[in-house]
């Protein structure tokens, strides 16, 4: 009876990627520390060149401006040109502390300061005292708001010196999330690396640990510094559409009305997409759709589609009554989720683009993970 097309699929599960993408709710950061530690050289690391080239800043008070890229739930409060030695450390922190009480008198989830990076060079051997002394004044004036503060020890070419410097910030007692060593770049002299880069994933995951539940799907979209961190993230989504799925499978479906686990399906696809923050087509979600859900037919969890995938689970049985179980719409779901995360993070990490998964070979990859999935139930 609800025989789906592919193509018709395929073009929900596009406009969804972009429903959910849109209503991501934004999320705002200030990036604070003298000039030349390596504030611009982390924002690029974190959150990518894409986001670095595109962006646009505008000044929202003296001492920042703000930056933004059209699309994106992302806003970036830099600071540049701050400097110790002159009448800016004040201002500075009067800005910031400006910029903290606009978001609340918002009363804007979207428009509040989410979170603070403030940034100390390690490479510069010490930390001045008067660095110090700003940023007690400025936590301690931040008391009020409780935005969370993380500081970053930025170029720490020397793990042994970045360990010293977080040993001697520690010890302040300040008021703050976490002291995190960070290499946001390898470190290179004459063609050789000397340091690799390391201390993103950390960040990643404390910033996980540190924001808010509604700003956890954003946070993956936006960074790109941690696959594993949006791995983990995207398996929470797709065990937690696994059980709707078995939810609705629950009164056995008909085969023939299989696909009304499918709008279910695309909710999942969406998200994981959002997740991984990459660029899909609508030829791709026909690709993928086709060559999972679709493989064989014209339509997306048809009767035939249906009866061939039940074979492929193990322990599935043969089929009662011509109806699926709860345990089989789980699987197929959880199989579906996690090949899509397998595409998915073989396109983020550079290994396949979203146009090679459209080709012959593509869509065989797609579907041999797929089937993977199918027969690997333990997951
Ligand atoms: N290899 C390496 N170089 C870094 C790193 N961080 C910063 N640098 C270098 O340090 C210099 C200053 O870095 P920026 O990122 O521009 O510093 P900034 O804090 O944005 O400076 P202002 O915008 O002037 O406040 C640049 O030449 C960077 O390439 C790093 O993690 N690794
Ligand atoms: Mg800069």
């Amino acid at each position: 009876m609800s025989e789906l097309p592919v193509e018709q699929a395929a073009k929900d599960a596009f406009n969804k990627i972009k429903e959910v993408i849109n209503n991501l709710n934004k999320i705002n950061i200030a990036v604070v520390g003298k000039t030349g530690v390596g504030k611009s050289t982390l924002i690029n690391a974190v959150f990518g060149e894409e986001f670095a080239k595109a962006c646009v800043g505008e000044p929202v008070t003296t001492e920042f401006r703000k930056y933004t890229k059209p699309e994106s739930p992302l806003a970036i409060y830099d600071s540049p040109g701050f400097d110790m030695n002159e009448h800016s450390p004040d201002a500075v922190k009067k800005d910031l502390l400006k910029i903290i009480d606009e978001g609340i008198a918002s009363k804007d989830m979207d428009k509040a300061l989410h979170c603070i990076w403030y940034c100390i060079s390690t490479a510069s051997d010490r930390v001045e005292e008067s660095e110090l002394k700003w940023l007690a004044e400025f936590t301690q004036e931040n008391k009020r708001y409780n935005v969370p503060v993380i500081i970053i020890l930025t170029k720490s070419y020397s793990k042994k010196n970045a360990q010293e410097l977080k040993n001697v910030i520690d010890s302040k007692m300040l008021p703050v999330k976490k002291v995190i060593p960070v290499l946001a770049q390898d470190f290179i002299i004459d063609d050789m690396v000397v340091s690799k880069a390391y201390g993103l994933d950390e960040l990643v995951a404390v910033m996980g640990a540190v924001l808010p539940e509604d700003l956890q799907k954003t946070w993956q979209n936006v960074q790109k510094a941690a696959l594993e961190d949006k791995v983990r993230f995207a398996k929470r989504i797709v065990t937690a559409n696994a059980v709707s799925a078995a939810g609705v499978g629950a009164s056995p479906i008909p085969f023939t009305d299989a696909s009304v686990l499918v709008p279910l399906q695309i909710t999942m696809i969406a998200e994981i997409t959002a997740v991984f923050g990459v660029n899909v087509s609508k030829s791709f979600m026909t690709a993928v759709l086709a060559s999972t859900l679709g493989t064989g037919g014209a339509t997306v969890l048809g009767r035939t589609v249906v009866s061939n995938l039940i074979k492929l689970i193990p322990g599935a049985g043969s089929i009662v009554g011509g109806a699926i179980s709860a345990s089989t719409a789980g699987v197929i779901t959880t199989a579906l989720g996690n090949a899509y995360i397998g595409i998915m993070k073989m396109v983020f990490s550079g290994e396949m683009t979203v146009d090679q998964f459209e080709s012959k070979d593509g869509k065989k990859k797609i579907t041999e993970l797929f089937r993977q999935e199918l027969k690997n139930k333990k997951n």
